[in-house]
């Protein structure tokens, strides 16, 4: 876990420093971070991104990337980290279709016990289990084919904040 959000940090220098060759790229959500960060190795089956989500209440909660950008059809494992310290803050992650978090969202309200995400929905590309403030939930999908995509929490009421673009190419 603190070797992956390492990783992340300091393929995040790199990047600034002008490296530009790395499989995928993420967007820092901090408002000093205008350029794409370029993350990490090359994205190979054991590839793990930590995408972290964090705030106290509704208004500051969010993800720290805005975008992801992964190869197209590639194994990749997501570590979402809940760094919230209200337990009010459960998080999740889901990948899906684009223009579809209000869908999405709306479906998941009625399926508390699946994490908020309906079992059959078939905007959801994949997703995290519901993550408990101080905890960390690993997942592992096959990145779509190429194309523009989203992922949003789906927890009632934070799809409107807590998104960000999706790209596999
Ligand atoms: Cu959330």
């Amino acid at each position: 876990m603190i070797k992956y959000t390492l990783a992340f940090i300091l393929a995040a220098t790199l990047v600034a420093c002008g490296n530009n060759n790395s499989g995928f790229s993420a967007d820092e959500s901090t408002e000093l971070s205008t350029e794409p960060v370029k993350v990490t190795t090359p994205l190979n089956t054991a590839d793990t991104i930590t995408i972290i989500a964090s705030g106290a209440n509704m208004s500051e909660m969010k993800f720290n990337l805005k975008s992801l950008k992964v190869p197209a059809g590639k194994t990749l494992t997501v570590a979402l980290e809940n760094q919230s310290t209200d337990a009010t803050m459960p998080h999740n992650i889901v990948f899906i279709q684009e223009g579809k978090a209000n869908d999405v969202g709306q479906a998941g309200l009625h399926n508390k016990e699946n994490g908020y995400v309906s079992p059959d929905d078939k905007n959801v590309i994949a997703h995290s289990p519901l993550v408990q403030i101080g905890e960390t939930a690993y997942f592992t999908f096959t990145t779509p084919a190429a194309g523009n995509y989203e992922f949003i929490c789906s927890y009632p009421g934070h799809w409107g904040m807590m998104k960000g673009a999706f790209v596999t190419e």
